[in-house]
């Protein structure tokens, strides 16, 4: 106490109000990814990993049930401060007796009860994923614009179905649900007719959002490449955006998609004057889309600068995509959580106006310089502060060290 009263005043007297800053922080809602707790496997495919993304190592206590993932959720979620939400792929289902009978085009709401009931418990709201990969008929490379109309209606009906599924979650919830669309669809190598594939998704993604649902929005994810699509994505940054901004949809950014220069941060301000509203699948890339756990990088804080300076958080979803079997996937969850959360925290400790003032009236120089000392302002006090208010232990590793000997250790 002490020390926040320390920093408080610290940040008084720059013009910053720690307390309205943690008060805005408590509101914000971070869409947790189910998938970094089992290497995104799911319930309900055998089948290898595929669409061109990868999860590398093999850290021993993977959750292999969705008891197990819901354990390991739970755990991860008591050690970051805040409420959130939870994000399903639809590999997640819980199929028990129709598990012979169905396939993801005939998915419905009772398959996720129990992802409904564990957020109904956990006070989370929940977020939603077609899955449209790790799947026999997605093996040629192409879901939504393949060419053979019988997979590619398949695979409409999925994309149907799951929009179905996020909008009971959204109503039952009475929490807005996302339901993002991201295909791997794409060429190894040159293709010859890079327009037909387009025509198709085009097609697609007009039959699959045709219909209008309650508290449900809709998202589409762009990407530059996937291991084994170098040449070529359908689902291309272009073609997304015009698609979201001519259809009125959530356009969904994620920070591995694009070229290693291309920030994300440089294109949120730019898209929000067109679409409907953002969401973020906040990640790292370390020299290719390789979904390292999220840190407290320069990219991610400018990130978190351009959501609060310009007000988007209102329009703005903010989720995460990193996948991580090389380290304990618990602490994964907890460090990429805490990270984008302490992004933002410091986002809104910025002497916003003072900054402002100093860009409008040319002087660059203070700028420069103000940016340059909040980077030694006393931000940990802060935060340490927000996570013991919200009950958050300091030594959270040791509580996850502890839960990898009880439980993890012992799974086979
Ligand atoms: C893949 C996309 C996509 C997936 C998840 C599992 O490159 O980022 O969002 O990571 O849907
Ligand atoms: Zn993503």
């Amino acid at each position: 106490m002490e020390t926040y009263k320390f920093a408080q005043e610290t940040y008084n007297k720059i013009g910053v109000s720690t307390d309205a800053a943690l008060e805005k922080l408590q509101k914000i809602r971070i869409s947790v990814h189910c998938w970094q707790g089992d290497d995104i496997a799911g319930f309900i495919s055998n089948q290898q990993l595929t669409g061109g993304i990868q999860v590398t190592g093999d850290y021993p206590g993977v959750a292999t049930t969705p008891q197990e993932l819901r354990a390991d959720l739970k755990k991860a979620l008591s050690l970051v401060p805040g409420k959130h939400k939870l994000n399903l792929h639809a590999i997640y289902a819980e199929l028990d007796g129709d598990s012979q009978k169905i396939d993801v085009d005939q998915l419905e709401p009772k398959h996720f009860e129990n992802w409904l009931n564990f957020a109904k418990e956990n006070d989370l709201g929940l977020d939603f994923n077609p899955t449209f990969f790790s799947h026999p008929k997605a093996d040629d490379g192409f879901t939504l614009s393949n060419a053979d109309k019988n997979i590619r209606n398949f695979w409409i009906e999925h994309g149907k179905k799951s929009r179905k599924i996020a909008s009971y979650f959204g109503t039952e919830l009475g929490q807005t649900a996302i339901n993002n669309i991201w295909i791997p669809d794409g060429f190894k190598d040159l293709p010859i007719d890079r327009l037909a594939p387009r025509e198709r998704l085009l097609q697609a993604l007009n039959e699959i959002l045709a219909e209008n649902l309650p508290n449900m929005e809709d998202a589409v994810e762009s990407k530059l490449f996937g291991i084994g699509q170098e040449s070529y994505t359908v689902g291309s940054n272009e073609f997304y955006t015009a698609y979201a901004a001519k259809n009125n949809t959530y356009l969904c950014l994620d920070s591995g998609h694009f070229h290693p220069t291309e920030m994300v941060s440089d294109k949120i301000s730019a898209v929000s004057l067109f679409v409907k509203g953002i969401l973020l699948h906040v990640s790292r890339p370390v020299r290719w889309d390789s979904d390292h756990v999220v840190i407290l990088t320069d990219e991610i804080q400018e990130i978190a600068n351009e959501l609060v300076f310009n007000q988007l958080l209102a329009k703005t979803a903010i989720g995460l995509d990193f996948f991580d079997a090389s380290i304990n996937r618990i602490a994964a969850w907890v460090i990429g959580i805490r990270a984008t959360l302490k992004a933002l925290l410091r986002a809104m400790l910025m002497p916003h106006a003072t900054l402002q003032k100093a860009e409008t009236e040319g002087d660059y120089t203070t700028r420069l310089a103000l940016l340059e000392e909040m980077k030694t302002y006393p931000f940990g006090i802060v935060w340490d502060y927000y996570c013991d208010i919200n009950g958050i232990p300091k030594d959270w590793l040791g509580e996850v060290k502890l839960y990898e000997k009880e439980v993890l250790a012992k799974r086979g």
